[in-house]
């Protein structure tokens, strides 16, 4: 891995979402499974604010490749399986993948947003 500028902190030790992996700092995790781990969001910007990542470590959707495909249905599908697990409705919430700094990309580790709990406008800022 390479620390690129442009792209934040690629290095997979300083990954702060593989370092919540591994459990090397605090997170409240809701859900994992041997590919898909879930967590609260630190700065939650709905009443439920839960981020989907998979254990391997992939920048962005611009980093996937074709072998990924699997795993990326996989971050999808265990949405309603956690909003279950949770104890919010299954089938009434937004599910989102900021793509790139000018799109909001923060944390360069593919991470899906699950945000329910309040209306939600559209389209997003
Ligand atoms: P994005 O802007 O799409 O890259 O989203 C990154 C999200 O990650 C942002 O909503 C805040 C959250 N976040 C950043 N650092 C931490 C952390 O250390 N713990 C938790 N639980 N969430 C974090």
């Amino acid at each position: 891995m390479e620390r690129n500028p442009a792209k934040g902190v690629n290095l997979l030790s300083e990954c702060i979402f593989c370092r919540i992996i591994r459990r090397e700092i605090p997170a409240q995790i809701v859900y994992e499974d041997e590919q898909v781990v879930a967590f609260r969001d630190i700065n939650p910007v709905a009443p439920t604010h839960i981020l989907i990542i998979p254990r391997e470590h992939i920048a962005s959707v611009a980093e996937a490749t074709p072998e990924h495909q699997a795993l990326l249905g996989q971050l999808l599908l265990a949405a309603p399986r956690i909003a279950e697990k949770i104890g919010i409705e299954r089938d009434n919430f937004r599910l989102v993948i900021n793509t790139g700094a000018d799109a909001g990309q923060t944390v360069f580790h593919i991470h899906v947003h699950l945000l329910a709990g309040r209306p939600l406008a559209w389209p997003p800022g």
